[in-house]
Order: structure tokens, then C-alpha cells, then sequence
């Protein structure tokens, strides 16, 4: 059977689950996104907290057109359902409908109000003295606002603040009697005492006539076995995201304020990553990819995907290693989603073994179809027609990450190579498979804005020359690429050309006198040659 699809019915659905079921506070976009990721099923949307987070007192300060912005970031940011603090519903019975209608079309999936006066104050601040609604007053806004949803599964909790206001069990009573009449969806007994006994009175009484909402952030001590064996349907931790931030950002503000630095900070918040994450940046990246225009600056992709990988045995027997599945996606496409987040739009893939097994969405392909009895630069002048502006070129069989790549593009120079510092030799005759390098400085950990050019590129250096190994992912300027198409032209007078590799190329442009940027990296990659590697892979 299908699951609720709407959120009205997702939210009808906890409301209903004959288990206990708890949603958690949030105050705004990014609060209800963490709420949703972490688990929770629900999302209450706190008058308290989200007041709090807009820097004004829980007192209807904020206007309720403004409540309702905030929940439609809210509701925007997430895919379940919303129940809002809908204080008094904001006026009387009018007022009420019209906040239903208008929570109907934010994509709000119910509402909670409360028994007491506009405006409201915080049911934890002097409450003996707040003035409860009349009740039949308020029964009638809750006839209104059933009578005004339009979507059968949109929820009306009725909050009773009696025993908050000093009244007893039959007071409470005699109101919940009422509300349940007047169609309210469910009952938040409501209560300020550090221990659950008000609501277990409640609850027992009222023997599961309709479902009962509790707020314990006063009796938080009680075992939450209790308010399952009381028959509690739902539980509402209320407002301790916006506690924690309020925590969280007064250290933070504070060490910073008496460091003067930023230097012990860094680690113990999130990285400006994470904050991307949590916004979805990804998809904005590979969007643009699909829909803005190609235009001549932006930057084009060449990967080398014609080997086999024979040291992957049967996995690369009828495909080629780029097309390798690593946790469930071809490493080649992998490849093209870390192009298409920087902005590369076209992407040229050189197939060679198994090509009919290569495949990604809005590539371009070309073929080396002698890749058996041909090298690294014979497969690359395959895409010499592609060499042109501003270029990424990379091998089809290494993963790397995303930094990687980017810090590459940002460079000025006309060519630059990602080279790895941390290099191990590969034992026995897997040492030719390696593209060791020697650079004009070694790697160094101290900060220098000291540019570091490529003087050789051999598998054959020996380690005592080697400042690391080139990972496989270079860039090019429009005057890089050229220079790589005329020396590409030039070997391919070679009569050797079929047998020659990248180093070669390396070799040949250092020759001509063209400087290659050293951009130096520690780990962070790979390269998927054997069964090893692909162990590694799966791990990356
Ligand atoms: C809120 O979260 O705003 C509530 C619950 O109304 S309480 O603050 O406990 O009254
Ligand atoms: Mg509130």
C-alpha cells in the first residue's frame, strides 16, 4: 500500500499512529531541514522559538503575516509536516479562518491554538494571572477554522491552558468536552509542573477519546516510557533547537570577541561546506550545468577512459574500469557530476575498450578505436579537435576531491597539474604505471605564495628526486590548451607516437619552454588500477 503522499495526511498519520510519536521544534528554514534530516517525522513550528530566532518576545510581537513567512521557508525546506503554534490564532473566529486558508497554501499541515487572549503571553511567564478564552467563544473559532480548511487532512489541535492558568481537572475537562465538539483533531494538554501528574490525570480521564499532544519542557525528568503507558499519541519536544543555537553562538561570539582569532574556533563549528550542504548548493551547481547557456568562457572537460583496467580481471571484462561502480555509480559519472559543480559544461569522454559500455547523461563521446596497440597521447589526440579554451583534462579511473579540482581552476597559470606530496612507490611492475614528478620546490606545510613549476615527469625518477606523483587531473588556459594541441601535432610526427604517454607530453612542452604550475596536494584522491584500489574506492 502507497504511504501518505500530502503532508496533511503524513501529519494525520502520526496524529493517528497507535504508537507514541514525537516532532521537534524548529524556527526557520535551516532548523527544519536539520529537524527532517535527523529522523523526526514531524516539525513543530514554536511561536516561542521562532519569536526567539526574530529577536522579539513570544507576546505577538511579530506580526502573524510574518509567522507565516517564516513557515513557508519552513515548509520549502522540508518534506514533512508542519504543525504550527498558532498562539490564539491571531484574533477571533475570522481571524482564525483566514490563517487556516492561508497555512493551506503555504503547505502547512496543521495548527495549534490555545485557549487564552490576543495577545498572547509565553504559558511559562506569570501564567495564574492570564486570562483564559472564554470557552465557548473559542470553541467557536475552532468550528471556523474546521469549516474553513479546504484540504480534509489539514489538522486543528485545541491547546488547553486551564491547568497552566491555575484551574483544576474539571475545568479542563468540561473545555476539552467542548473543543472535541467543536471538531478539534486532537487535545495539547498543556501544563507547567515539573512532574507529569496533571497530565496522566487528564489522559486517564479522558480514555483516548481523541488524541492527547503534551509538551513535557517542565516535567523533561519524566521517563518517556510514562507518557507511553498513559496512552500519550504525541510529544512535542519544543524548543530546544533554538536553545542549543542560543548556546552554541554565545561561545562562539565569545571566544571569538577574547581571541581576537578565529584559529580555536574553526574546529568546533561546521565547515562553510556543511552550510552548503544543508542549502542544497549541489543542486544549483548541476542545474546550471543543464540549463544555462554554454558560453565561451566556460571551461571544457576531456577524460581519458580508452584503457581497459586488466588488473581489474572479470569486472572489466566486458567494461571498461571508468565505468566501474562505485557505491552504486560508474565512476566516469561520478567524474562528470564533480565537472558539472564547478561549472563544466562540455564534456568530451575518449571511449576505447568496451566503448559501447560507456555511457553519461550530455557527454560528448570520441574514440580511440585502436586503444589495444596505443598509448596515453595517441587516445588524447583523438579529442585534439576539443582542445581549445579553457580546459579540464583527467584521467577516467580517479576519484579526488571536490577541493582538488577547484583549487586546479583557480590557479592563473596556462597549465597546472594536481600533484600529490604524499606519494608511496607502487611495488614491482606496477612502478611504470606511476607519473612520479620533480618540482622546483618541494611540498612544504608553511604558508607561501611562492608559485612551484613541474621540471620533470618520469615513472622512472628516482625517489630521491621525486616530489610526488601527478594524480591524473590537470588544467589549461585558452593559451595551455593551444600549446598542448601544437606539441600534440609535433609528437605526432613521431614515428615512436602511437607508443608515447602523457609524461612524454610533459617532457616535450617543458622542452618548448612552457612553465607547468605545481598545485600540491596530500591524499584526497585516488586511482582505481586493481582490485586494491577498488576496495580503496568503495571506502573514499
Ligand atoms: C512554544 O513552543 O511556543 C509553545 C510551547 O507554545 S511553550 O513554550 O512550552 O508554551
Ligand atoms: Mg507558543
Amino acid at each position: 500500500m502507497l504511504g501518505p503522499v500530502t503532508k496533511t495526511q503524513q501529519f494525520r498519520e502520526i496524529l493517528g499512529s497507535d504508537k507514541l510519536e514525537f516532532i521537534m521544534e524548529a524556527h526557520n528554514g535551516l532548523s527544519a531541514r536539520i529537524v527532517e534530516e535527523t529522523g523526526f517525522k514531524g516539525i513543530w513550528a514554536s511561536g516561542l522559538s521562532i519569536s526567539a530566532a526574530l529577536g522579539v518576545r513570544d507576546n505577538n510581537e511579530a506580526s502573524w503575516t510574518q509567522v507565516l513567512e517564516v513557515c513557508e521557508f519552513m515548509a520549502d525546506a522540508t518534506n514533512i509536516p508542519i504543525l504550527l503554534d498558532g498562539d490564539t490564532g491571531y484574533g477571533n473566529f475570522n481571524n482564525m479562518r483566514r490563517l487556516v486558508t492561508k497555512l493551506e497554501q503555504r503547505g502547512i499541515a496543521a495548527v495549534c491554538i490555545e485557549d487564552k487572549l490576543f495577545p498572547k503571553t509565553n504559558s511559562f511567564i506569570n501564567s495564574e494571572r492570564q486570562p483564559l478564552a472564554d470557552m465557548d467563544e473559542f470553541a467557536g473559532k475552532i468550528k471556523a477554522a474546521k469549516d474553513g480548511q479546504s484540504d480534509p487532512d489539514f489538522a486543528v489541535i485545541a491547546r488547553l491552558e486551564a491547568f497552566i492558568a491555575g484551574w483544576g481537572l474539571d475545568e479542563m475537562l468540561r473545555r476539552a468536552e467542548a473543543y472535541h465538539a467543536a471538531g478539534a483533531d486532537g487535545l495539547l494538554i498543556h501544563s507547567k509542573k515539573s512532574t507529569p501528574d496533571q497530565i496522566l490525570a487528564f489522559a486517564k480521564e479522558w480514555a483516548g477519546r481523541s488524541p492527547i499532544v503534551i509538551v513535557p519542557t517542565m516535567y523533561y525528568s519524566t521517563p518517556t516510557e510514562v507518557f507511553e503507558q498513559a496512552g500519550i499519541d504525541l510529544v512535542i519536544w519544543a524548543n530546544h533547537n533554538v536553545r542549543s543555537a542560543i548556546r552554541a553562538m554565545q561561545d562562539t561570539s565569545r571566544r571569538i570577541f577574547e581571541e581576537r582569532s578565529l584559529l580555536n574556533v574553526e574546529d568546533e563549528v561546521v565547515s562553510v561546506k556543511e552550510v552548503f550542504r544543508l542549502q542544497d548548493a549541489d543542486e544549483l551547481a548541476s542545474a546550471e550545468g543543464r540549463y544555462l547557456p554554454a558560453n565561451d568562457d566556460s571551461v571544457n572537460a576531456i577524460v581519458m577512459a580508452a584503457t581497459r583496467g586488466d588488473e581489474l580481471r572479470e569486472l572489466t571484462a566486458e567494461k571498461p574500469k571508468t565505468m566501474i561502480e562505485i557505491h552504486g555509480r560508474p565512476i566516469l559519472h561520478r567524474l562528470v557530476e564533480q565537472f558539472r559543480k564547478e561549472r563544466i559544461r562540455n564534456v568530451t569522454v575518449i571511449r576505447g575498450f568496451g566503448k559501447e559500455h560507456v555511457q553519461a547523461p550530455d557527454v560528448r563521446f570520441v574514440d580511440n578505436d585502436d586503444f589495444a596497440s596505443t598509448g596515453e597521447l595517441y587516445t588524447l589526440n583523438a579529442a585534439a579537435g576539443q582542445l581549445t579554451g579553457e580546459m579540464v583534462i583527467s584521467f577516467g579511473d580517479i576519484l579526488f576531491r571536490r577541493y582538488i579540482l577547484s583549487s586546479l581552476l583557480d590557479t592563473a597559470d596556462d597549465i597546472a597539474i594536481a600533484v600529490d606530496a604524499t606519494w608511496t612507490p607502487r611495488g614491482g611492475d606496477r612502478l611504470g604505471f606511476q607519473d612520479l614528478i620533480r618540482a622546483s620546490k618541494p611540498h612544504s606545510l608553511n604558508y607561501t605564495t611562492e608559485s612551484v613549476w613541474l621540471e620533470e615527469m618520469s615513472p622512472e625518477l628516482a625517489p630521491s628526486d621525486t616530489s610526488g606523483e601527478w594524480i591524473g587531473l590537470m588544467k589549461t588556459s585558452p593559451k595551455g590548451s593551444t600549446a598542448i594541441r601544437e606539441s600534440l601535432t609535433e609528437l605526432a610526427a613521431r614515428e615512436d607516437f602511437r607508443a608515447l604517454h602523457l609524461h612524454d607530453l610533459f617532457e616535450h612542452l617543458i622542452a618548448r619552454g612552457e612553465r607547468i604550475r605545481v598545485v600540491y596536494i596530500t591524499g584526497h584522491w585516488l586511482d582505481v588500477d586493481n582490485l586494491e584500489d577498488l576496495a580503496l574506492a568503495q571506502a573514499f
